[in-house]
C-alpha cells in the first residue's frame, strides 16, 4: 500500500514538473470591487423601515376593516314619486264663516196697511210731456177718478189705507171695500183677443175697436186719447232688443228701460213709458199710449192698469 501511495506522489509530482503552471500573481488579478457595505446598509435600513411601516399601515388597516364591521349606510330612499301628502287647509280666524241664512226667503207679506204697501206706479218723465192734473194727489189725474168713480178730493176714497191710483194699478176697485177688484165692481171691461190669444181689462166707460187698416185693438177714452195694443210676429230665437234695432234703427235703444208687469210679463220701455214692448215666443206686443198729438197725459194710470192686466195664452 505505502508503495503505492509513494508510486501516486511520484506521478503527480512529475505531472507538475511536465506541466509547469503559472500562477498569476495576486496582484495582478481583477479583484472585484469593493462594495460599499455601510452604503448598502443604509440603504438596507431605509427600504427595511418602509417595508416595515407599509406592513404595519396594512395591518392596520386590515385590523381596522375586521374590527369595524362594515354596516351598510341606510341611505333613505327617495321614492321615485314624490308623495303628495294631502294638504288639509287651516282655517284662518279671518275668514267669515258662512252661516246658513236663517233669514226669510221670500219677503213676507206685511199686514200693516200702510198706503206704501203696493208697487206704486212707473214715475211720470220730465220733459215736455205735461201730466194731466190730481187734485187729490192720489196718482189718478181728475178725468182718471171719473172713469174709476173716486172722489178726486179724497185720495184714498174708500178708506181702506191705500190711494186709489194705487189701487187701480194693482187692479184693484178703489171705490168701495167690495167687491175688492175692479173687474167684480164693474168699472172695467175684459177684453178677449182670440187672434193673438191675449186679454187684458180697460175702463167700462171707453170703447174697443179695431184699426181697419192694421187689424190692432184701440181702447179709445171720451176724449182724442187712445191705447192701442199691435201684434207683430217675429223670430223666437231674437231677443227683443235686437227686434227692436231692427224696428227701430233711428231709436237709441240705450233710453229703453226695462219693464215687468204684475203678471211677470218682462219686457222694454221707451224713455217717456208710452210705449211698452214685450215678446212672448214669436210675438212681440206692443201696448202703446197715443196722445193724439198733444202734450197732457191724463191716462197713465189707465195705461198702467192694462199693462197689469194683461195675459197672454
Ligand atoms: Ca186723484
Ligand atoms: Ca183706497
Amino acid at each position: 500500500m505505502t508503495d503505492l501511495k509513494q508510486q501516486k506522489n511520484k506521478k503527480t509530482n512529475s505531472v507538475k514538473a511536465d506541466l509547469n503552471i503559472i500562477v498569476m500573481p495576486e496582484e495582478f488579478k481583477i479583484k472585484p470591487p469593493k462594495k460599499n457595505n455601510k452604503k448598502l446598509f443604509i440603504i438596507g435600513g431605509i427600504v427595511f423601515v418602509m417595508i416595515m411601516v407599509l406592513v404595519i399601515v396594512v395591518a392596520i388597516l386590515l385590523n381596522s376593516s375586521t374590527k369595524t364591521p362594515v354596516v351598510p349606510v341606510e341611505t333613505p330612499t327617495t321614492p321615485e314619486k314624490p308623495v303628495e301628502t294631502p294638504t288639509t287647509p287651516t282655517p284662518t280666524s279671518t275668514e267669515p264663516v258662512e252661516t246658513p241664512s236663517t233669514g226669510t226667503l221670500f219677503p213676507v207679506e206685511s199686514t200693516s196697511t200702510s198706503v206704501s204697501n203696493l208697487p206704486t206706479p212707473p214715475e211720470i218723465p220730465i220733459g215736455s210731456l205735461i201730466t194731466g192734473t190730481d187734485s187729490d194727489g192720489d196718482g189718478l189725474t181728475d178725468k182718471e177718478e171719473a172713469i174709476f168713480q173716486t172722489s178726486f178730493r179724497t185720495p184714498d176714497t174708500d178708506g181702506d189705507s191705500f190711494y186709489d191710483g194705487n189701487e187701480v194699478f194693482n187692479l184693484y176697485n178703489p171705490a168701495a171695500h167690495a167687491p175688492t177688484t175692479m173687474l167684480e165692481s164693474g168699472i172695467v171691461k175684459l177684453y178677449k183677443n182670440t187672434q193673438n190669444n191675449y186679454e187684458v181689462f180697460y175702463p167700462a166707460v171707453w170703447t174697443s175697436g179695431e184699426d181697419k187698416n192694421s187689424g190692432d185693438t184701440l181702447f179709445l177714452s171720451e176724449d182724442t186719447e187712445k191705447i192701442t195694443i199691435a201684434v207683430r210676429e217675429t223670430i223666437s230665437s231674437i231677443s227683443l232688443r235686437s227686434w227692436y234695432k231692427t224696428e227701430f234703427p233711428d231709436s237709441d235703444i240705450n233710453k229703453l228701460q226695462t219693464y215687468t208687469s204684475k203678471n211677470g210679463y218682462s219686457g222694454l220701455q221707451d224713455e217717456a213709458r208710452l210705449n211698452t214692448y214685450i215678446k212672448e215666443g214669436d210675438k212681440v206686443f206692443i201696448i202703446s199710449y197715443d196722445l193724439a198729438d198733444k202734450q197732457t197725459v191724463w191716462y197713465r194710470a189707465v195705461y198702467g192698469m192694462i199693462l197689469n192686466s194683461l195675459k197672454i195664452n
